[in-house]
């Protein structure tokens, strides 16, 4: 059974045992396919039209299903490797250890936040960004810049306190648990994650910053805390609506899977801070 660790614990050989599977994917042209996708799916994504990836309640199984799959992929290349996830309630400045030179690297130019240390800056020779907004071909980011903060526990356990998973007009203006954890309501966590790392991270090709993993299994751990705390609630529309998934509708791309068969996470993985044997849900 795999176990998604905190990259905070990781060793120096599991985070290079990471990095190296992730450039290996990249070398291969794996990687990028997965920026494509999420590229095509993050623009397409509508509050007007359909949605799947994002501004919708499939928002958090859409990423669950696409984490599985790129997980599979680093498995192929390292059997060992397993999605770590990043609690950025904890590990929440610049110096974090996330951002050292043997992981992510951290330090970035200041003109343009161009990424110049670590396992994927550009002259390491390894880390071309080929799928974007821009022809710009390095991985640039602006940790904390403009003063925006990283959310903070007591903002994550406001939103964990919500009782309902999603409700009308299930898009970006709804009110509920998934849209404020996707953060386009409220303290929005999500996405201001996304936008403290700034770079490519702030754009629809956001998985070209291999961090996207990490933040995304986060996401994807509060999903399973909310959850679990909130025993009685569970993934809504529960019936056919206009432009999203309901429970069980069929994700795009994907041709048979529901947000139905993501509910348990644990058919797929644990997290480090789960008891083994605990009860099923
Ligand atoms: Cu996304
Ligand atoms: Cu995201």
């Amino acid at each position: 059974m795999i176990v998604r660790k905190n990259q905070a614990t990781l060793t120096p050989d599991e985070k290079r045992a990471f990095t190296n599977a992730v450039l290996e994917l990249k070398r291969t042209g794996v990687y990028d396919r997965f920026v494509a996708t999420h590229n095509s799916f993050l623009t397409s994504d509508s509050d007007f039209g359909p949605r799947v990836g994002h501004r919708g309640p499939s928002f958090l199984p859409w990423h669950r299903r696409y984490l599985l799959e790129f997980e599979a992929e680093l498995q192929k290349v390292d059997q060992k490797v397993s999605l770590p996830y990043w609690d950025w309630t904890a590990d929440r400045t610049p110096t974090s250890s996330l951002w050292a030179a043997d992981f992510l690297g951290g330090i970035s130019r200041a003109r343009d936040g161009q990424v110049l240390d670590g396992p994927f800056a550009h002259a390491a020779g390894r880390w071309a960004v080929t799928v974007g907004v821009d022809s710009r071909p390095y991985l640039r980011r602006t940790l904390g810049a403009g003063g925006v903060q990283l959310p903070t526990k007591a903002e994550v356990n406001a939103v964990l306190a919500m009782p309902v998973y999603d409700a009308a007009p299930w898009n970006s203006t709804s009110d509920g648990f998934r849209n404020h954890l996707e953060g386009w309501r409220g303290s929005s966590l999500h996405n201001r994650v996304h936008v403290w790392i700034g770079g490519q991270m702030a754009s629809a090709a956001s998985p070209n910053d291999p961090v996207f993993w990490m933040h995304h299994a986060f996401v994807d751990m509060l999903w399973a805390e909310w959850q679990m705390r909130n025993p009685k609630s569970t993934y809504l529309p529960a019936g056919r609506t206009p432009d999203v998934v309901d429970l069980h509708g069929v994700m795009r791309p994907w041709n048979n899977i529901t947000p139905a068969d993501l509910l348990d996470h644990r058919k797929f993985y644990t997290f480090d801070t789960e008891k083994p044997g605990a009860p099923k849900r």
